[in-house]
C-alpha cells in the first residue's frame, strides 16, 4: 500500500517469487536472450578449481537463494562443505531445492533457512569457517544503499564471500535480456499483479497493464515497470488506487557493476576484494571477498 501510494508507484521485486513467479524465473534463466545464468555457469565451470581454492574445502556454505542450480552443485562438489545453509524467502523453492540436493549429496548436512535475506537474519552458530555464496546477480536487485546494508550484514555471517554480479555492457544486449521474444519476462512481471489479486483480494486486470523494461545508462541499471494502458482505478481490499494512462509501477531495478564499481561497494561495506573470475565473453563476474579486519 505504501509503495502504491508514492508519486512514482513502486513495488519491491522480492514479491515476484511466489510459487508461480519462481517457476517463471527458472524459465527466464533458460531463455536464449538471458545470458546471465549461462555466463555465470560457464565461468564457474571454467574456474572451479581456483574458486574452490579461494573458498577452502570443508567450510560451511551459506547460500542466499534457494540453490538448486547447477552452479551450487558444482560448488558443493568442489568444496565438500561440512554443512549447507540455503536461505530463501520462498518456502516452496527452498523445500524443492533442499529435497533435490539431499538426493544428489546424501552425505551433506542441509539446514534450510526460510527468511528474507534483505533483513537481519537469525542463523545457527557456525561450527566451521563460513563462506557466503550469493550468485545470480541478485545483489543488482537492491539499491546501492540496500546492497551496502546487505553486505555489511553478510560480513557478520561469513569471513569469505563469493558473489556473482552482472557486468556493465552494451545496452542492446541488456535490453534483449529483459525483453525476451517469448514474453516470459513480461509474464514474470505481470504475475506480481496476479499475486496481489490472489493474495490481497485486488481487481487488477492484467490486460490493462504492459511490461516495460529499459536500460537507464545514467544509473547503470535495467528498470522494469508495469505501465497502465488506460486511465483506471484498481481496488485492493478497502483501498483504491488511480492510474493515469501511461503511468507505471516501478517493479524492479537490476544494477550492473563494473569490477571497480563493485570493488568500491564491497570495500565500503567492510569487505576486501581479493579477485574475480569471468566468462570468456566478459559478460558476468564472480567476486571473491574476504571480511576486512
Ligand atoms: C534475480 N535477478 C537477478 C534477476 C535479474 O536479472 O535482475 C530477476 C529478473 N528480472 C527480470 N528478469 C530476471
Amino acid at each position: 500500500m505504501a509503495g502504491l501510494s508514492l508519486p512514482q508507484k513502486a513495488l519491491p521485486p522480492k514479491y515476484f517469487y511466489d510459487a508461480k513467479g519462481s517457476k517463471l524465473f527458472e524459465k527466464i534463466c533458460r531463455l536464449p536472450e538471458y545470458y546471465l545464468t549461462r555466463a555465470e555457469l560457464s565461468l564457474t565451470r571454467r574456474h572451479i578449481a581456483s574458486i574452490g581454492k579461494f573458498a577452502g574445502r570443508g567450510c560451511e556454505l551459506l547460500e542466499y537463494g534457494s540453490g538448486e542450480s547447477l552452479k551450487t552443485r558444482l560448488l558443493i562438489r568442489a568444496l565438500r562443505p561440512k554443512a549447507y545453509l540455503p536461505v530463501d524467502i520462498s518456502a516452496s523453492a527452498l523445500e524443492r531445492a533442499a529435497a533435490q540436493l539431499s538426493r544428489a549429496f546424501p552425505w551433506l548436512r542441509i539446514t534450510p533457512v526460510a527468511a528474507d535475506f534483505s533483513r537481519p537474519l537469525d542463523l545457527p552458530a557456525p561450527r566451521h569457517p563460513r563462506v557466503a555464496y550469493f550468485p545470480g546477480s541478485t545483489i543488482g536487485n537492491l539499491t546501492p544503499e540496500e546492497a551496502h546494508g546487505f553486505l555489511a550484514r553478510a560480513r557478520a555471517h561469513a569471513g569469505r564471500m563469493l558473489i556473482g554480479v552482472d557486468l556493465r555492457k552494451d545496452a542492446n544486449l541488456l535490453h534483449a535480456a529483459y525483453n525476451d521474444s517469448r514474453g516470459v519476462t513480461a509474464a514474470f512481471n505481470l504475475n506480481l499483479l496476479d499475486r496481489i489479486n490472489r493474495e490481497l483480494g485486488a481487481d487488477f486486470e492484467l490486460r490493462r497493464f504492459a511490461h516495460y523494461a529499459f536500460y537507464n545508462a545514467a544509473l547503470g541499471r535495467i528498470e522494469m515497470h508495469l505501465v497502465s494502458l488506460e486511465k483506471q482505478k484498481v481496488r485492493i481490499g478497502r483501498h483504491r488506487f488511480a492510474f493515469e494512462r501511461g503511468e507505471s509501477i516501478h517493479t524492479e531495478n537490476s544494477y550492473k557493476y563494473s569490477i571497480e564499481g563493485f570493488r568500491a561497494l564491497a570495500a565500503n561495506a567492510g569487505f576486501r576484494w581479493q579477485r574475480s573470475w569471468s566468462d570468456r565473453e566478459g559478460l558476468f563476474a564472480l567476486h571473491g571477498l574476504t571480511a576486512a579486519v
